[in-house]
């Protein structure tokens, strides 16, 4: 089998997705999601302009040796860009090869390791109390993990928490929004939001809470701290992640949970984190962290450090990722926790696809393949609208880490 064809869609069917479709002159069509949400034209170009000319008429079976041929060939190696564009090449050959061998794709990965996987949703309100009512509202349709994000009193708007009556989405139509961003008021008042949450759900249900890399490491740790009365599954993201001694400091002090890796892209971007045992989760996605072949061995890397898997899987991870995420949860043994955010309707009709949500858990289905679809056709009418996550500011007007 060779690969015929290869081309790059774009879509916005609500928010905006790259998807990379592969074919095969056997008939088999292979889909990979190459979106890095705010920069999809960029990773777009890297795979039309420079890897698809160099994958035609290539083995589509030989998954290792098309990774490294991408990641060590360009010279020019990781990032975020490159990453997202291996990944969509890397995914679409897994899906290939379920395809043509006639399987679903974890039984490529190792097989089952258990029958779906545990996912986490997300609650949002202005107020403590919207924010709890949505929660309650998860709960009873069977989540057993809920993230939890409120605004903070005296902030104007939070990131995480939507302005309107629509479902939080991390881009913006148009150029990028302000938030404002004050560490002292949110960390008088985040642990409110988890004191409400116990006292309404009790003990059982899983919480967690996302940071969005804003705090100083000291402060993350007098966060953590003050968390551990409600027994987070984790907090995420509490420091931004490029000084990875940063986390020694929090780990000091709190016994918290700590998961990071969404922004990752190699594994080399956890691996003094994951050797230390500085965190407990790692968040790396399928989509930015370089695809299945690279995602399996970050997470065979951490299973010898005790640190399990939570990938990233907010809305501007398309269903391709998501249905890898699952195959990739289902089969992983040092699987822990996957993110589950809604995508809209539109983009649920242009991507069809097999996995399911039922009493907490996720399962990819058995459909040879990844089990996702894409509407090509139905896609065209919603063309790429240019969007960017928003940027964040302090009282002051000094730019946050992120
Ligand atoms: O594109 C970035 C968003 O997906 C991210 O900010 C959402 O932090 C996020 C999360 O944990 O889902
Ligand atoms: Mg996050």
């Amino acid at each position: 089998m060779k690969i015929s064809n290869a081309r790059v869609s774009i879509c916005s069917p609500g928010r905006n997705f790259v998807t990379l479709v592969v074919e095969t002159d056997e008939g088999v069509i292979g889909l990979g999601d190459a979106t890095l949400n705010g920069r999809e034209l960029a990773v777009a170009s890297y795979l039309t302009d420079h890897v698809l000319p160099c994958v035609i008429g290539r083995d589509p079976f030989q998954t290792e040796d098309l990774w490294q041929y991408l990641y060590r060939g360009a010279y020019w190696r990781r990032g975020p860009v490159t990453m997202a564009a291996i990944a969509a090449v890397d995914v679409a050959l897994w899906d290939i090869k379920g395809k043509a061998l006639g399987t679903p794709v974890y039984n490529l990965l190792g097989g089952k390791s258990r029958e779906g996987v545990l996912v986490y949703t997300h609650a949002n309100g202005k107020e403590v109390a919207q924010a709890l009512d949505q929660a309650s509202c998860y709960i009873d349709e069977g989540y057993l993990a809920v993230r939890l994000q409120c605004g903070v009193p005296g902030l104007a708007s939070t990131y995480g928490v939507p302005k309107g009556d629509q479902p939080y989405e991390p881009a913006e139509r148009g150029l990028p929004s302000e938030n404002v961003w004050s560490s002292e008021k949110y960390l008088v008042h985040a642990p409110r939001l988890f004191e409400g949450a116990r006292m309404r759900f009790g003990e059982d249900v899983h919480l967690l809470h996302d940071v969005h890399h804003r705090l100083t490491p000291i402060e993350a740790a007098r966060l953590g701290k003050s968390l551990e009365p409600y027994h987070l599954f984790w907090l995420e993201d509490p420091v931004p992640a490029e000084l990875q001694s940063g986390f020694k400091i929090i780990r000091q002090h709190t016994t918290t949970p700590i998961a990071v890796g969404e922004v990752f892209n190699s594994l080399w971007d956890a691996r003094e984190l994951i050797q230390n045992q500085w965190i407990d989760y790692l968040r790396m996605s399928v989509v930015h962290g370089g695809g299945l072949t690279h995602l399996k061995k970050a997470a065979d890397y951490a299973d010898v450090y005790h640190v399990r898997t939570g990938c990233h899987g907010a809305t501007d991870l398309s269903p391709i990722t998501m249905g890898a995420a699952l195959h990739f949860g289902v089969s992983v043994h040092n699987f822990g926790i996957q993110e589950y955010m809604h995508h809209s309707a539109e983009t649920e009709e242009v991507f069809p696809h097999g996995y399911r949500f039922e009493g907490g858990y996720m399962t990819p289905g058995d459909a040879p393949g990844l089990g996702v679809e894409y509407n090509e056709e139905l896609a065209k009418r919603f063309p790429y609208q240019r969007a960017y996550l928003p940027v964040n500011r302090k009282l002051d007007g000094t730019l946050t880490d992120w």
